[in-house]
């Protein structure tokens, strides 16, 4: 495995890549061009503008998260084909620059779903927090002005604000449809784009839904092994492959995360590792990386990813905020720099008792 962060490019990221290279054991970023629209081609020019400035702070860039997919591809609407048309030139463009790997999800509408951006743990760290009862009482509109308004002058992925103007659109957009038709709208989208992966060895990762249940009665389809399973199948391709996200998969308590890696291996190209705290099952919060401060066993989740031959990026994942660090909520440099100290001696302990 490479041991990466998530850097959002220098004109919206609190996070310099000069810090991010003092990280111990982080020698790539996971980046974006994060002012392009789901849709946009992105230019050769603007990927070799990226790759180079993360290439002078002595870093390379490890996968992009993420190329967004417009929801007409989502949504499967008679204009879905030129979106994916300029979804295989951005592809084709960032292979030719030498990137290999693309994150992406297939969420109708809303990207991930929290409903506070600073719940206060008792350490005094304030945290990233989602409850059930939040999420039923709130229209989605109220949610789009409560995230802008908390994120502390930054613009939350999946949440910019010119996606709030049209959410009763959006809405109307997906009202026919369900999880069987976004099933088949994601197969059309894979078996289009596969050739390129192929053409450029591009591992496409699809990244888990969050949390990993219908919300606001759209549907959801990325969000235990036997939907995940049925995708790896309906398209049967490596580059057809899994972001395996814990803090996403780990929202619904029934999912056993070692077991779902175990029965992904070989189709997971890139690994968000984080922990959750639970109240109950529809309240949590994101808490510290250690296994000692949340619900989930690190050792067993870094374990199955080791014994499965994993050897793609890994990040942490959303941090705590600490040390009065004023950031994006969850991206953060400080807890996400402990986060990766703590996997990488997960990894090293593992690795030598393997030995
Ligand atoms: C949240 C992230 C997601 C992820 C996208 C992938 O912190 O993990 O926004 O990047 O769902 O497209």
């Amino acid at each position: 495995m490479e041991m990466t962060l998530r850097w959002y490019g220098s004109k919206f990221d609190t996070v310099t890549l000069s810090q991010i290279r003092q990280i111990p054991g982080v020698t790539g970023v996971i980046t974006t061009l994060y002012d392009t629209k789901p849709g946009e081609v992105w230019t050769r020019s603007a990927i070799a503008a990226l790759k180079d400035e993360v290439a002078a702070a002595g870093l390379h860039i490890s996968g992009i998260e993420s190329v967004n997919v417009h929801d007409a591809i989502k949504a499967g609407t008679p204009e879905r084909d030129f979106y994916i048309d300029n979804y295989i030139e951005t592809l084709r463009n960032l292979g030719e620059a030498d990137i290999h790997l693309v994150c992406y999800n297939f969420m109708p509408v809303f990207d991930w779903t929290r409903t506070e951006l600073a719940r206060r743990r008792p350490d005094g760290s304030t945290v990233l927090a989602y409850t059930q009862a939040a999420v039923d009482a709130l229209d989605p509109e109220r949610m789009f002005n409560e995230v802008s308004a908390n994120s502390n002058g930054t613009v939350m992925p999946g949440w910019e604000p010119d996606r709030l103007a049209h959410v009763k659109e959006l809405f109307e957009l997906y009202s026919t449809v369900d999880s069987e038709a976004l099933f088949a709208n994601l197969k059309y989208f894979l078996e289009r784009i596969m050739p390129v992966c192929n053409e450029y060895d591009i591992k496409m990762a699809i990244h888990p839904d969050d949390p990993a249940w219908p919300i606001f009665g759209l549907p959801r389809i990325i969000i235990n092994k036997e939907n995940i399973l049925r995708m790896m199948k309906m398209v049967d391709d490596v580059h057809n492959g899994v972001t395996f996200c814990s803090g996403s998969y780990g929202t619904n308590l029934e999912n056993d995360l070692p077991d779902m890696i175990r029965s992904l291996k070989g189709r997971i190209h890139f690994a968000h590792v984080r922990n959750l705290k639970f109240h109950s099952p529809d309240n949590f919060e994101e808490a510290a990386h250690l296994s000692s401060d949340g619900s989930f066993d690190m050792y067993e989740i870094m374990r199955a990813l080791y014994e499965t031959g994993f050897s793609g990026p890994i990040r942490p994942d959303h941090g705590r905020m600490i040390w009065d660090e004023v950031a994006m909520p969850g991206y953060g440099l400080y807890d996400r720099a402990l986060g990766a100290a703590y996997l990488n001696g997960l990894w090293e302990a593992i690795d030598k008792s393997h030995k």
